[in-house]
């Protein structure tokens, strides 16, 4: 592979640039890794091409060391995970969703913290067809993982439907601009007819090394940041006046992601570039993409996202570039204020339609003994004739129901139990969590399968100091790469090792302010300890509208975070 393809380097690239480069635009050899029938995995190579296509290779962890006392190979499994931007999917879609986990997945569907449906458990054998059985139903998986533009996020925005209309169209249009142009995922999972010769394809946007990591873009509509804008490598703030889109601040260089003990990685936080209107978006969203491809750091796989090239070039260069690229200037931000990060529960009416959220605990959707959610959600799908949501907090609205069909929609939740969440401490309501164990290969502790049984205990500190409907956000990551957005919550739980983790505090309600370091590898004892007395002090002292947040910082049990640089000091 060639050195000098990009301005910058940083040492010799990575063994993942050579990956790409060899890969024939993402072919590889994954046709024959899955035809092969010896085992139930693939090469390793190819697994880091297959997220390309949307899907990891994992194992059930569970049984791992089982396996291997037997000397099996490990459980080996797919995840496949769909692109839907802005989280916008058809009852048929949902109903396509619902068959697949069932017939080859593990029975239950996972909504993710960005906004799409993700399937575990898919064997080998069986993933051409789950992946035409979502191209039937107008799905498809490209570019949801690997180092490229992922699932582009909207906010979910049940109030105001013509103002979600516009700008989920416009988080459509970013994605489709922004795909990758190889016909590989058309000739591997669709059978489509191989490019005669595929040294004629060009990626236009990205060049043929793609980019240095993974890239997220999201789009907002103050007052709510449900989408956590400051989180992401790209975002775009609706500015609204008099009810009409004028355009987006944008922001540039957030991410969640760190290594325990490296201090050079760090969460940070996006900072506001400038404004664009509406129909230079693409434009801007292009020209920001190939700066982070030309200058990201494609040696050190730990530093290539875009904050690090951001903090190492500085804001100001990063705006000339842009501007030098588009030919013209990026406009001063405009005024803009967010209330809240998470997700209102309940009934609301928008332009006519109603839209109902509802509460998914860590969005997985399944059916267990006493509560048979999965399948209310597949009965309600029968009958909707709007569509769903998926948010960014893993809830779901039921959207654009019309005037006449709600009480239909009613009957089935109250049939069902489902539940908008309204009996839930408002803490449970706020809360989320990552896939942790058992199939996230990167889990050090727990995450999805422990929060709920946590915050079971810290509802009963929580109704003995009368702050049950106290909003507070609690997120749990079980490592470090915080795919829960773990460093924004106010209560934030980084595992560590089974049953261990980082305790940190002090991020803003409204997704502004990182949190800080607070306890280190704590078990749950040691957590309720802690929790206890801080919580009681805090329904005793707490000022008029104070969130947690801001009182753990005015308290002194940590220091606020001003930027990510400093996220470690
Ligand atoms: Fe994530 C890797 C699950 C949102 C940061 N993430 C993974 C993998 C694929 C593990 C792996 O690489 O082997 C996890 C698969 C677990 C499983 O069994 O399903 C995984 N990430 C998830 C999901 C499903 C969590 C969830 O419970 O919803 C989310 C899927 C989002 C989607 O639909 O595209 C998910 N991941 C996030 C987010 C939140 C976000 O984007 O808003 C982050 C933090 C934001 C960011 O990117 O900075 C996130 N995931 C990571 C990272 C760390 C990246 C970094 O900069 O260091 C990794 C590991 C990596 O890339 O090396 C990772
Ligand atoms: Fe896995 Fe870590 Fe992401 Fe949780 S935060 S899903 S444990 S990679």
């Amino acid at each position: 592979m060639t050195n000098n393809r990009f301005p910058e380097q940083h040492g010799p690239p990575s063994d993942m640039e050579k990956i790409k480069d060899e890969s024939d635009y993402l072919r590889g050899s994954l046709v024959e890794s899955f035809a092969e029938r010896l085992s139930a995995g693939i090469p390793d190579e190819q697994t880091k091409l297959l997220k390309f296509h949307g899907s990891y290779m994992q194992d059930d962890r569970d049984v791992r060391n089982e396996r291997k006392q037997q000397k099996l190979e490990p459980n080996y499994q797919f995840m496949i995970r769909v692109r839907l931007a802005g989280g916008v999917a058809s009852p048929e879609q949902w109903l396509k969703m619902d068959e697949l986990a069932h017939t080859n997945g593990n029975g239950t569907l996972k909504l993710t913290t960005r906004q799409t449906f993700q399937l575990h458990g898919v064997l080998k054998w069986n993933m051409k067809k789950t992946i035409q059985g979502m191209n039937d139903a107008l799905m498809d998986t490209i570019a949801a993982c690997g180092d490229v533009n992922r699932n582009v996020m909207c906010n979910a925005n049940p109030y105001q439907s013509d103002i979600h209309a516009e700008v989920y169209e416009w988080s459509k249009q970013i994605s489709d601009h922004l795909l990758p142009r190889t016909r590989a995922y058309h000739e591997i999972w669709l059978d489509e007819e191989k490019v005669l010769d595929s040294r004629e394809e060009t990626e236009p946007i990205y060049g043929p090394l793609y980019l240095p990591r993974k890239f997220k873009i999201g789009v907002a509509v103050p007052p709510s940041n449900d989408v956590d804008i400051f989180s992401q490598d790209l975002g775009f703030i609706a500015v609204l006046e008099d009810g009409k889109l004028q355009g987006f601040n944008v922001t540039v260089g957030g991410g969640m992601g760190m290594t325990h003990g490296d201090t050079n990685t760090y969460p940070q936080l996006a900072k506001v570039l400038g404004f664009c209107r509406p129909d230079q978006t693409l434009e801007v969203a292009e020209k920001i993409l190939t700066i982070q491809r030309d200058y990201g750091n494609r040696s050190e796989r730990k530093n290539a996202r875009f904050k690090y090239t951001i903090d190492r070039k500085g804001l100001d260069w990063i705006r000339q570039e842009l501007n030098a690229r588009l030919g013209w200037d990026i406009e001063e931000e405009r005024p803009y204020t967010f209330d809240h990060n998470g997700d209102r529960y309940g009934w609301v009416k928008g332009d006519g339609k109603w839209h109902l959220t509802l509460f998914i605990q860590n969005g997985r959707v399944k059916d267990s003994e006493d509560y048979p959610m999965m399948t209310g959600l597949r009965e309600i799908a029968k009958v909707h004739q709007g569509d769903f949501r998926l948010t960014p907090n893993q809830n779901l609205i039921i959207s654009n129901v019309a005037e006449e069909d709600k009480e239909q929609i009613e009957k089935l939740v109250s049939q069902y139990g489902l539940t908008d969440g309204k009996h839930n401490s408002a803490l449970r309501q706020n809360s989320m969590a990552c896939v942790a164990f058992p199939t996230c290969g990167l889990a050090m502790a727990e995450s999805e399968r422990y929060l709920p049984s946590l915050i079971d205990k810290v509802e009963d500190i929580l109704d003995e100091s009368g702050i049950r409907d106290e909003e507070i956000i609690i997120r749990m990551s079980g490592c470090p790469n915080g795919c829960s957005r773990p460093a924004l919550g106010e209560i934030g739980f980084i595992g560590k090792a089974p049953g261990k983790y980082n305790m940190y505090l002090g991020a803003g309600f409204r997704g502004d302010r990182l949190n800080k370091l607070y306890r280190e590898n704590i078990g749950e004892e040691e957590i309720l300890q802690e929790l206890k007395p801080m919580l009681q002090k805090f329904a005793r002292e707490k000022e008029d509208q104070e969130h947690f947040g801001d009182y753990v910082i005015r308290a002194g049990y940590v220091e606020a975070v001003p930027d990510g640089v400093e996220f470690h000091s």
